[in-house]
């Protein structure tokens, strides 16, 4: 394993306390959905997008249309020292930076006010669109859910991108198979996505959103005149036993004995 995979390891299992903890605090937000994106925000971040700082003018973009699930940037940057630590305790409260969805003016690394599902994904289109006019080469990544995808939009957007060909536009699908109140496959059946997207004319790669390794790699692979999708099978509220894989967590926050048997669940994989 390399370097930097066993400190990415230690960074997802506390970014997950992060995550739960806010939302046990604020008794509310989305747990579920957040745990499911840690390793894709994470090579995002560490490895794949360009910037000098997030303030950086000229940087690459970020869109996390999947907003509901921004607990898991909040923890990002609260290990990372963007936020102070104490803000952790401001989650979801009245005007403070850490709202249930990103703010633009507020938070790091967020290019649009995400909340209603599609739209930042047809947002991120048209930015990318913009920047190739402008023969601007920064790239474009936006991270839609899987029920997300049921929207309309998404499609409206995914033939743009391939019509105009923008190869600077990265969508990452966090494929956790379930969304709000139930799964994906029951409450509308997604198809074969790689089939889909490619046939639309984008390059598509399949993976698991999980696993570093693969997740670098496939944000390597580009080709020309083609916009990208990373289809990155995860698992929602993953490293707590009681929420995998269960639509009960998308939107509820856990009290303080189930945080205690989560945080010590997380505790002892990472000794793993
Ligand atoms: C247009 C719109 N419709 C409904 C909602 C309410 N809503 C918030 S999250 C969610 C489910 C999203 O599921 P998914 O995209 O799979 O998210 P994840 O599993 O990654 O949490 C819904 C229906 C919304 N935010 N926007
Ligand atoms: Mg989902």
């Amino acid at each position: 394993m390399k370097e930097w995979y066993k400190e990415w390891k230690k960074l997802a299992v506390e970014m997950r306390k992060k995550i739960l903890m806010m939302c046990s605090e604020a008794n509310s937000g989305h747990p579920g959905g957040a745990l499911s994106c840690v390793e894709i925000l994470i090579v995002l971040l560490e490895k794949v997008m360009k910037y000098e700082s997030p303030e950086d003018p000229n940087r690459d973009r970020f869109i996390f249309s999947k907003g509901h699930a921004v607990p898991a940037l909040y923890a990002y940057l609260l290990e990372k020292g963007y936020f102070e630590p104490e803000e952790i305790h401001t989650f979801r409260k009245y005007g403070t930076r850490l709202q249930g969805h990103p703010i633009k003016e507020k938070c790091p690394f967020t290019d649009f006010n995400p909340g209603s599902l599609g739209q930042g994904v047809s947002a991120a289109t048209g930015m990318a669109l913009g920047y190739k006019m402008k023969n601007d080469p920064r790239n474009v990544y936006v991270l839609i859910g899987d029920g997300e995808s049921d929207e309309g939009i998404v499609w409206e957007a995914a033939s743009a991108a391939a019509h105009y060909h923008l190869d600077q536009l990265t969508y990452i699908v966090d494929l956790n198979a379930v969304q709000l109140d139930g799964t994906t496959a029951e409450i509308m059946n997604l198809g074969d996505l790689k089939k889909r997207y490619e046939a639309i004319g984008f390059l598509a790669d399949e993976i698991n959103g999980h696993d570093f390794e693969e997740l670098v790699k496939a944000f390597e692979h580009h080709e020309e005149g083609k916009p990208h999708v990373i289809l990155a099978h995860t698992i929602k509220g993953k490293g707590v036993s009681y929420m995998e894989g269960n639509c009960e967590w998308h939107g509820k926050a856990p009290n303080a004995e189930q945080l205690a048997i989560a945080l010590k669940e997380l505790e002892e994989s990472s000794h793993e």
